[in-house]
């Protein structure tokens, strides 16, 4: 194929904005959009148990290890297979989110986390990380359920782990993550993330450059 269609990971904290940007992205793009955990029958069961308070205290291990289920199926049975037709991929959170969640967050060794998503992922890792960068009160205010989930309900500290991780995550590797200000305007917001995406594109000769 003379342009490889590239995955793009939408990331951030609670709130930031990254499902509303997926979908425009998405649009733009003419990607196949996504989110995990989710994204295939088994994987949206998975979320289910993940999410639901009733879980109650998962060992961390375990929820690296559902996160990752839900990722392996994902990856195989809809990513690689919308990729191999040429068709980008838009998806609201992937392996960035296990290292900031699971490892800032949870706090298990980040370096056994890049293995295991490794593992899970078949070696397939974002062309692209956007992070929406928000500070966490911020997002949690902008939330409009009436009950946060098992995941939200944690304590702003373990948000601010993650915040902290993300940002991290991108400084240490320039080349595969944008950072976003996700405290403008969902209109200024998109503007930059495809703007991001374009600079990515053209870097890795992918073609296909988005519609304005
Ligand atoms: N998780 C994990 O631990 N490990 C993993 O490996 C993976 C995930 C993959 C589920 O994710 C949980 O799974 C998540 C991490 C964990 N838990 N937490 N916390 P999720 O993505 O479904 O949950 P979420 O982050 O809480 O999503 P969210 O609340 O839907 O946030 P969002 O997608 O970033 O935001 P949004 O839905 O686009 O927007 C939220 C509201 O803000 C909405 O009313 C918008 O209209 C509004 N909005 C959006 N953009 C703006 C701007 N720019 N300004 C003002 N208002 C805005």
């Amino acid at each position: 194929m003379a342009h490889p269609a590239l995955l793009i990971a939408i990331e951030g904290v609670e709130g930031a904005g990254k499902s509303t940007q997926a979908t425009r992205l998405g649009r733009s793009l003419g990607a196949h959009v996504t989110r995990e955990p989710g994204g295939t029958a088994l994987g949206e069961q998975v979320r289910r148990l993940l999410l639901d308070p009733a879980s109650g205290d998962i060992d961390p291990r375990a929820e690296l290890m559902l996160m990752l289920a839900a990722r392996a199926q994902h990856v195989a049975g809809r990513i690689l297979p919308a990729l191999a037709t040429g068709t980008h991929v838009v998806v609201d959170r992937f392996s960035g989110s296990t290292l900031a969640y699971q490892g800032y967050g949870r706090g298990l060794a980040v370096d056994e986390i890049i293995r295991a998503c490794d593992f899970a992922a078949g070696g397939r890792w974002p062309d692209l990380n956007v992070l929406l960068d928000l500070d966490v009160a911020a997002g949690a205010a902008r939330r409009h359920d009436e009950e946060a989930d098992r995941i939200e309900a944690a304590d702003g500290a373990f948000h601010d782990r993650v915040r902290r991780g993300f940002l991290e995550l991108a400084s240490s590797d320039p080349d595969t993550w944008a950072v976003i200000d996700a405290s403008a305007s969902p209109d200024e917001v998109a503007e930059h993330v495809l703007a991001a995406v374009t600079e990515r594109m053209d870097l890795l000769g992918s073609g296909g450059r988005p519609k304005p």
